[in-house]
């Protein structure tokens, strides 16, 4: 079994800006907005909130983490439930649906607060669509109001403000967060009122994505058997109408071995992972994504959790 050093965690650098944000001619709303969960995304996204001239108030489990927010004006505060209280809009973006539930319904959460009128809370972690159901009916019995904002794209497309949004739920909550999406994505997507809808497309598009990279990492791991160079490969790939800006890009990764985490292996195996749950509840049959599921199981087993999802090459050629 390899050795496996942990990628290295980068700092937040809150002076870098996406270029894309000097053409958007973004005008922030005046409401002030709750952040739970400053994670890779997360601080990504705040910290061009910040710049765009949002209000924001910060909070998260670690809390050093908040501290160069603090510098760039932010206001911190010390539970989930004390952002409810301090903001009018709360975003949550946290690991996984556990994570998102113990925001909302564990100790010092956000239905701490009981009424929550005037208040409402987008949830972008990944999830489930139970999961937002049951999220958006906790808030709503507390006179608040939901949105499901699932956002799909790596962390360099959050850096970038390319991510693409997809959004349910209450409308109106999806137009006061205009300014915000604006700041961090490409396109926004309403998906209708019912909760539920947007997680399914944004798992839906994961699966396409998971069982692509399993595909690449295999085809790759064969011709590396045959001593035939990747690089080789790459570039023939790139003049076929089956290239993909994001395919190529993996490809490059997987030649090099450099795996630093643009989309976490973990959280594509937890994105199969929930695709599967949905797909059993419908006694779907999804063989090629159940098989995709164990590879990157594997592979988190192999010590690449904290790697790009790209790392399914490294089990690919065992
Ligand atoms: P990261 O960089 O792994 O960060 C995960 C964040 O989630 C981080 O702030 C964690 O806090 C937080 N977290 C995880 N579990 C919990 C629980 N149980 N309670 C509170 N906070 C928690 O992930 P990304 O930022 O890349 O991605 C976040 C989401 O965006 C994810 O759903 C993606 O699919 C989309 P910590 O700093 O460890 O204390």
């Amino acid at each position: 079994r390899p050795v496996v050093t942990r990628p290295e965690t980068q700092a937040i650098d809150m002076n870098s800006r996406s270029n894309t944000l000097a053409d958007r001619e973004i005008v922030p709303s005046d409401q002030t907005f709750g952040f739970l969960g400053l994670g890779m995304m997360g601080s990504t996204i705040v910290k061009d909130l910040i710049y765009t001239g949002h209000k924001v108030v910060v909070w998260n489990r670690t809390i050093d983490k908040c501290q160069p927010f603090v510098e760039a004006g932010a206001d911190v505060k010390d539970t989930p439930m004390d952002v409810v209280e301090a903001a009018d809009v709360i975003f949550c973006c946290v690991s996984d649906p556990k994570g998102a539930k113990d925001l909302v319904f564990g100790n010092c959460g956000v239905l701490q607060l009981k009424d929550l009128r005037n208040k409402a809370y987008v949830e972008m972690s990944t999830i489930d669509p139970e999961t937002s159901l049951d999220i958006g009916e906790g808030i709503k019995q507390c006179n608040g109001r939901y949105l499901e904002a699932q956002i799909h794209g790596s962390r360099q497309e959050a850096a970038d403000g390319m991510l693409i949004i997809l959004a349910g739920g209450d409308r109106s909550v999806f137009e006061e967060c205009h300014s915000c999406f604006k700041t961090i994505a490409k396109n926004t997507f309403f998906l209708g009122t019912d909760i539920g809808n947007a997680c399914k497309v944004n798992l839906i598009l994961q699966t396409i994505l998971g069982v692509s990279l399993v595909g690449l990492a295999e085809a790759l791991a064969l011709a590396d058997r045959f001593s035939i160079s990747l690089n080789d490969i790459i570039d023939i790939f790139d003049l076929t109408s089956m290239k993909s800006p994001l395919l190529l890009a993996k490809g490059k990764e997987m030649a090099k071995g450099d795996f630093n985490p643009q989309q976490p292996l973990s959280h594509m195996q937890r994105d199969l992972r929930l695709v599967l749950n949905m797909a059993e509840n419908l006694d779907q049959s999804m063989p090629v994504t159940s098989i995709t599921n164990e590879v990157f199981k594997h592979t988190k087993r192999l010590g690449y959790s904290e790697h790009d999802s790209s790392a399914v090459f490294v089990r690919s050629r065992f």
